[in-house]
This record gives C-alpha cells, structure tokens and sequence, in this order.
C-alpha cells in the first residue's frame, strides 16, 4: 500500500496537491479538515463541538480526530492506499496513526511536506476566506494562530519521521502542477 502524510502549514497547499495525487495513484483522501466541515454542515453534535474550536484557530481534540480517522480506515478495507491530509497534527495523532495502520499490518510509506514561507500562506488564506466564506480564512488573527498552533504542535512531527527515515521536504511556492511533478518524483525516489 502507498500511504502519504501531506504535510505543511495552513494554506501550503496540501488540499490542493492533495486532489491530484489522489488521481494520479486511485488513493483515498482523508482530510480531517473536510470531515470536520462535513460534520458542522451536517449540524452533528461533533460538528457544533468542532466549530469552536476551528473558529478561533485551535486544534479539535486528539481523542476526536483519532476516532474520525479509525473509522474512515475501517471503511475503506479495499483501498489501495490513503492519503492523510491535516492529520496527523501532533505527537499523540502520529502515534495512533502508526498503531492503527500496524493493526492493518501497513504502515506509512512516506511524510511529504510542503514548504510555504509565512507571508505567502496568509496572503492565499485571506484570499480563499474572500472567496469561499470560511471563517477560519476570513480573520488574519485567527490565521496568525493557526500558523502559531502549526509552529508549536505540528512542525516538530517532522522529527517524528525523520528518525523513521520517512519525511521528504518539497517547495511549495510556484506553479501547482511544477509542485505536484516534485512530489511525485520523490514518491518515486
Ligand atoms: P484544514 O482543513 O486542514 O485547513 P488548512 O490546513 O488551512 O488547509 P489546506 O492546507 O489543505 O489548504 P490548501 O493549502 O490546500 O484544517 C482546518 C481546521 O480544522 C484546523 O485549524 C483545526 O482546527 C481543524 N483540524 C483539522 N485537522 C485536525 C487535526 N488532525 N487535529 C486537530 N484539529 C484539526 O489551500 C490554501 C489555499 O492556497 C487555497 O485557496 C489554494 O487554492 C491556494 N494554493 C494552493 N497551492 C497554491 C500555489 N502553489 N500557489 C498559489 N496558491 C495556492
């Protein structure tokens, strides 16, 4: 099996980059970002949970996000591979994520992250809030702690799988498609 962690900062363009990886090798994408708006938009007791959270740029607990993604694993026991977009997010994701796919007898392939300088991420953020009406890309001070949130809980899962000889960097500032033939090449590496 092909398993990915897409990985980066809020805006790095990992749903993005997300969508044509998934075509190019017939994954499953799992996005817990898109799972939880699939719940807020559903008005599920979880959904209304999550949206405070989300709405002021931290994180929806562990025990949440774990739970999500054991079941959309349970469900997808034909899949070729998975692409994990947004999760893991911190040292205990990345832990249950290596147990439940050891339960599965797979593991994961490899960590790809994008590299986005900040600037660039809350240009595009405040950008998509523009368009899309997300609240959490509406407010430049709930994108400034999002950043923070990635910078203390996030990015020092990089080390995590460096010492499993995993995480593979790419620059994620250009042109998409110049982006997406970096990532593949070093899926093919
Ligand atoms: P997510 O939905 O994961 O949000 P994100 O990180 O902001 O999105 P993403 O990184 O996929 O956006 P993309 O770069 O593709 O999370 C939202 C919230 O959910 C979190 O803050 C948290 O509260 C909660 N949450 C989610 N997962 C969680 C977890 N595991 N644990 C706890 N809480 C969790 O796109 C950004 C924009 O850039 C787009 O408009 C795109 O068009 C543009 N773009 C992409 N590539 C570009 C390029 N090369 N050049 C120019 N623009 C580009």
């Amino acid at each position: 099996m092909l398993n990915i962690v897409l990985f980066g900062p809020p805006g790095a363009g990992k749903g993005t980059q997300s969508a044509k990886l998934i075509e190019k090798y017939q994954l499953v994408h799992l996005s817990t970002g898109d799972i939880l708006r699939s719940e807020i938009a559903a008005g599920t007791a979880l959904g209304l949970e999550a949206k405070k959270k989300m709405d002021q740029g931290i994180l929806v607990p562990d025990e949440v996000v774990i739970g999500m993604i054991g079941s959309k694993l349970d469900t997808n026991k034909e899949a070729r591979g998975f692409i994990f977009d947004g999760f893991p997010r911190t040292a205990a994701q990345a832990e249950a994520l290596d147990n439940l796919l050891a339960q599965k007898e797979t593991a994961i392939t490899m960590m790809l992250a994008l590299e986005v300088e900040d600037q660039e991420l809350i240009k595009r953020l405040l950008l998509r809030g523009k368009e899309s009406g997300r609240p959490d890309d509406a407010d430049e001070k709930v994108i400034a702690n999002r950043i923070h949130v990635y910078n203390t809980q996030t990015a020092p899962l990089k080390d995590f799988y460096t010492k499993q000889n995993k995480f593979r960097s790419v620059y994620g500032i250009g042109d998409i498609d110049e982006i997406f033939k970096n990532l593949v090449s070093k899926i093919e590496a």
